[in-house]
């Protein structure tokens, strides 16, 4: 594709070695082999280093909402680390993460006080879970131990967030997990719900899986119910409506905490700051994440209701709460990110924009309906997916080509199993998207 003007270097050699990088989540050998390389971006572009440019569908990894590097955003950290570069998290502070944590804590529902800054989603997950037992320890119901995810569930890679993860191939390898970890069904459902535009109709039943988990093991075992609002990375599974609302519900009805995994779905990918907001159900405890920054330095944030926070400020002051927290939580350089994302958001109203594009979105998306092999289409907000019919006996090959095609032809998209999930940041101009669905469309069509 042409350079825009102003454009970063055309092209950037391979290094020599590729080897020693044992790259995460990848497929080592298969992509050092045939390495696809970033070095640059902009706006909604990145450019490869054989120097083509390349459509960003997928905002980085889910977490790059307001575009790529944002001068306001790159000021703001080169400012930063001028300034104070790191200052102790533990019996210290500095002043930009209470801003940060004040400023956050208006954006979120009602209810929701308090902001325990990490560095990743993985790092948001964890805590959470943390909390949420600490918790019913601290009120002296410490019998409630008991986590409970959902299949299909992503929260991250930390021993909590696979246990409560519901991906098998990401639990399999790593031994028994945590103990006394059960799982709700996931909600995608191909006969009731096949090209649903928004929340599909059917499904809301399925929280009730929750009362039958509940008369297994009591509910006075149960501290937490774990679930994305929407499942981002097995494929954009929407919740069906009502679904959400009953979860609360039941959880309400026993005392059990609910947390919402808003990794993906915090700042602006629904077009609100969170999905609670969208969806209008308050968890406990939020977790959160990648657009915090809009990837730009890692950072995460949990956000808690008030009776949570208050459960743990009992007993002498001098000594220390909860004994949780990173050497990096609320990290100046991470604060500054965050600021200036925020600004960003705020100031070119981006998700309002969200609201304004969907249906557009919702349109180009579902106008691949009747190519080869396409399955299923879904979306809400600036996410969807298409979901194409495996080949017989080698999964996850059509979805690999559509994505190689995809890259080659100046789109980046993501795969999921024979899933194509798609999460534009959150700038992207019309003629864009309908620029990311033809380069989808040619690639589905090669691949058939
Ligand atoms: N929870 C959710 C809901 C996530 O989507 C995490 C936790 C973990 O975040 P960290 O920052 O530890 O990676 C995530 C991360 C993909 C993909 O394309 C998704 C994620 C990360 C990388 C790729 O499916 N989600």
């Amino acid at each position: 594709m042409d350079d825009l003007p102003g454009a970063p270097p055309a092209v950037e050699p391979v290094p020599n070695d590729l080897d020693p990088f044992w790259m995460p989540f990848t497929a080592n050998r298969h992509f050092k082999r045939d390495p696809r390389l970033i070095v640059a971006a902009e706006g909604m572009y990145y450019w490869s280093h054989d120097g083509r440019r390349v459509l960003d569908g997928t905002a980085g990894l889910w977490c790059v909402n307001a575009g790529h590097a944002s001068p306001r955003i790159v000021k703001a950290i080169q400012d930063q680390a001028a300034r104070l570069d790191y200052a102790p998290a533990f019996q210290m502070g500095h002043p930009r993460a209470f801003d940060l944590a004040s400023r956050l804590i208006s954006m979120m529902p009602d209810g929701i006080s308090h902001a325990f800054f990490t560095n990743s989603g993985s790092e948001s997950v964890d805590t959470a879970l943390k909390i949420a037992l600490a918790y019913h320890r601290m009120r002296g119901d410490g019998a409630r131990t008991r986590l409970i995810g959902r299949e299909r569930g992503y929260h991250g890679v930390g021993f909590g967030g696979i246990s409560v993860g519901g991906i098998v191939t990401n639990r399999k390898h790593f031994g028994t997990l945590l103990a006394g970890v059960d799982h709700l069904p996931h909600t995608h459902d191909h006969a009731h719900n096949a090209f649903t535009r928004g929340q599909p109709e059917w499904g809301a039943h399925l929280a009730d899986d929750l009362e039958r988990i509940v008369a297994l093991h009591d509910a006075s075992t149960i501290a937490a119910v774990i679930v994305e609002p929407v499942a981002g990375s097995t494929g954009v599974l929407i919740p069906p409506k009502g679904y959400l609302e009953r979860l609360r519900a039941i959880c309400d009805r026993h005392g059990i905490l609910l947390i919402f995994d808003e990794v993906i779905t915090g700042f602006g990918r629904l077009g609100a700051t969170t999905a609670a907001e969208v969806f209008g159900v308050t968890p406990d405890l939020i977790t959160t994440a990648k657009g915090l920054t809009n990837g730009a330095v890692p950072m995460g944030a949990v956000f808690a209701r008030q009776e949570i926070y208050d459960a743990f400020m009992h007993g002498p002051e001098h000594l220390i709460e909860l004994f949780h927290g990173y050497t990096y939580s609320g990290h100046p350089l991470a604060c500054a990110a965050a600021h200036a994302t925020l600004d960003t958001y705020v100031e070119d109203g981006l998700f309002e924009r969200v609201a304004e594009l969907a249906p557009y979105w919702e349109d180009a998306l579902h106008s691949l309906k009747g190519e080869p092999h396409v399955h299923d289409i879904r979306n809400l907000g600036l996410i969807g997916a298409v979901e194409l019919e495996p080949i017989p006996g080698d999964p996850t090959r059509r979805a690999l080509d559509v994505f190689r095609t995809g890259y080659a032809n100046g789109a980046l998209l993501r795969y999921t199993g024979d899933i194509i999930a798609m999460s534009p940041p959150l700038i992207i101009e019309k003629a864009e998207i309908d620029q990311l669905i033809d380069l989808l469309r040619q690639a589905i069509r090669s691949a058939a």
